[in-house]
């Protein structure tokens, strides 16, 4: 999963409604790219280097998890969502929105659709002044001067004039709980999204660890001979795993988020094991996991049989490569049983089939409300 970076991106406007198309603006970017953490003042500048209406300006402060390449795709199609044409070979023209990154982290990038740190951003006011709005002590990653010595040593002479209206930041908004879970089937993806909400919303993460099981190779080449000591071993780890990690936080005041829950050891062993192995087998489970605590909301992603294997295929595990259709169809049997027994937790199942939350920061911020949302029946 990609880190996140902080990027600098100038917006202008001088056609049309100038502050609409820059509030629409950071509204798409908000919705497409990342959080918009800062917005300068809004600059009221004369059309710098050709004839034409003034132009509205800001700067804002922008965590991706995209790389400067996708940032930028992203932004050309933006600009032509809110309007932007471009005349070929004409220079300058009229726009309603233009959108420029000036910096990408501390990352220097040259290649022929992009240059970064924005290679003319010394030489504008419209730029400098509302970048020392939000960073003032950022230092330019090639020139090593920090962008208040750059507004000094400005050689613009454009007068530049902040207006009294101001444009709101905008970040994804997310109902915490103390503790919540995100299941799913084997590559359904639980695991991406848990580290994402952790990481943007500040959840301590409680990850399985589970890829060294060396029975796990074993069982998927022969089922019946290594189902029992599998299921023992996943349910010895996954005790010990969860009283150190809820051994380190305090339940009722962190927000944790695991992407399993312990019941997980029953729903597969269901699956695998003989019936009076299985019966023994919860007897122990039992007197293992009457103590653990139980997420506030369990999130379980949905995903056709295909979109699965599909996900298996590409993450390439070896062992996992062999899993059958009929094999994910029962665990996810065994999952909504499991969910149909419980009345006290409040559960979301969500069909994720035809969402990408990696790639489109739209389905994510679709799943954070999805997961926020409210449930009558189980918050009594
Ligand atoms: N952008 C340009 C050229 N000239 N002048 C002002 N005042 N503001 C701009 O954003 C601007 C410009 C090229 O992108
Ligand atoms: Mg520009
Ligand atoms: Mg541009």
């Amino acid at each position: 999963m990609n880190n996140i970076t902080t990027t600098y991106i100038a917006l202008g406007s001088n056609k049309g409604n100038k502050l609409d198309s820059l509030e629409e603006a950071v509204l798409e970017i908000y919705k497409t790219i990342g959080d918009v953490t800062q917005v300068s003042k809004v600059y009221k500048t004369p059309a710098w280097g050709f004839e034409g209406e003034d132009f509205l300006n800001v700067v804002i402060e922008v965590k991706t998890r995209f790389s400067a390449e996708i940032t930028l795709k992203k932004l050309l199609a933006i600009e032509l969502k809110l309007g932007r044409t471009r005349i070929k070979d004409k220079g300058y023209q009229a726009r309603t929105i233009d959108l420029d990154i000036l910096f990408y982290g501390e990352e220097i990038i040259t290649t022929e659709t992009l240059e970064v740190p924005h290679p003319k951003l010394t030489e504008r006011n419209f730029v400098l002044y509302p970048l020392a709005d939000l960073v003032p002590n950022l230092v330019h990653p090639l020139l090593n001067q920090d962008i208040l010595y750059l507004v000094k040593s400005s050689k613009d002479v454009s007068p530049i004039k902040a207006i009294s209206d101001r444009i709101q930041p905008k970040k994804a908004e997310f109902r915490q709980v103390n503790y919540l879970t995100i299941e799913g089937n084997i590559g359904s993806g639980k695991t991406s999204l848990a580290e994402m909400i952790a990481e943007d919303f500040n959840g301590k993460l409680i990850l399985e660890r589970f890829k060294d099981n060396p029975f796990l190779p074993k069982f998927y080449e022969d089922q019946a001979r290594f189902a029992f000591p599998l299921e023992m071993s996943f349910l010895a780890d996954r005790h010990q795993q969860l009283m150190d990690d809820i051994s380190q936080l305090d339940l009722f005041s962190d927000f944790a988020i695991s992407d399993y829950n312990p019941n997980k050891s029953l729903i597969f062993s269901k699956v695998t094991l003989q019936e009076d192995e299985y019966a023994l087998y919860k007897k122990i489970f039992n007197i293992m996991y009457s103590e653990v605590p139980k997420p506030d909301v369990y999130v379980y992603l949905y995903q056709n049989i295909e979109s699965l294997l599909s996900n298996i295929k590409k993450r390439g595990r070896e062992y996992e490569q062999n899993i059958s259709p009929e094999y994910l169809k029962n665990i996810h049997n065994g999952y909504l049983n499991f969910f149909n027994s419980q009345n006290k937790i409040d559960v979301k199942i969500i069909d994720i089939s035809d969402l990408d939350f990696v790639a489109h920061r739209e389905d994510y911020l679709f799943l954070l409300e999805k997961i926020s949302e409210i449930n009558i029946k189980a918050s009594g």
